[in-house]
């Protein structure tokens, strides 16, 4: 499958961004590719949430449990975060990835920091569950691999830091299966959002590598506006 998109700059004066899809289609991953090639600030929800449960704030403490069950966080507590988060980089261009993913996220977001482009990768359900068996992370970063697509240098440990990766608790199968239904009925209603905002462009591919060249190249023209 070949990824396919037409991607018209739109006329604005910062970069305001989310990456969607589902659980395991590849946000984390071209985020960070992204940042590589147009250092630009990148807000992951999931990699945010995760720092404060292995920190053990009270923020940490609250999340936890939703986190593990594979179950949305109130969108409240998110709501305030990410715009805590978000406040921290305005003098930047940004990316979010992982917020928003419900309808109410998404309209407190469009009053308080309208979006203008929103890249959605489309990838199928069966190569996701083939990812999420084969997904190891370094906490602390966020950093991700895959066994067969980006091993660590050393088996079991993170490439700058030495320190070991682990699993996630929500990457277990029957969570996962909740996490994709939970994507489908209230995180689809997103996409339909954006897409009838006029900012949303879709990226379909089995790999993102192949879905790749398109994105870097939407990106690209976005920020040369
Ligand atoms: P997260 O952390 O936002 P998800 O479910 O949205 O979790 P996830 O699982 O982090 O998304 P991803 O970022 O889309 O997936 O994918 P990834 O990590 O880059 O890639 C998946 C794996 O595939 C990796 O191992 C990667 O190396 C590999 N990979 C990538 N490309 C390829 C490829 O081409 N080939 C191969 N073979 N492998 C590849 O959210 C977690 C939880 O936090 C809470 C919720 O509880 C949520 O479940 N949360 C929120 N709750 C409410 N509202 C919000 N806004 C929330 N945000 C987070
Ligand atoms: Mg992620």
């Amino acid at each position: 499958m070949v990824a396919i998109t037409t991607c018209r700059a739109a006329a604005t004066a910062a970069f305001r961004a989310v990456i969607l899809g589902a659980p395991a289609s590849g946000k984390g991953t071209v985020s960070a590719r992204i940042v590589q090639q147009f250092k630009i600030a990148h807000i992951s929800s999931g990699d945010r949430l995760r720092f404060h449960v292995t920190v053990g704030s009270d923020l940490g403490r609250e999340v936890k449990q939703y986190i593990d069950g594979g179950n949305f966080v109130p969108d409240n507590t998110m709501i305030s975060l990410i715009n805590e988060e978000i406040e921290s980089v305005m003098d930047q261009n940004w990316l979010l990835d992982g917020f928003p993913r419900t309808l109410t996220q998404a309209e407190r977001l469009q009053r308080l920091h309208p979006i203008n482009l929103v890249l959605n990768l489309v990838v199928p359900t069966s190569v996701i569950l083939d990812r999420v068996r084969s997904r190891w992370i370094h906490l602390p970063s966020g950093r991700v691999y895959n066994i067969g697509f980006n091993d660590p240098q050393v088996p079991g440990k993170d490439d700058i830091t030495g320190e070991p990766l682990s699993q996630r608790e929500d990457d277990k199968p029957e969570v996962v299966q909740k996490r994709l239904q939970d994507y489908a009925t209230k995180t689809e209603p997103v996409v339909r959002f954006y897409r009838e905002i006029g900012v949303l462009k879709d990226f379909r591919g089995n790999t993102t590598n192949e879905m790749w060249p398109a994105i870097r190249d939407c990106v690209a023209q976005h920020l040369s506006f």
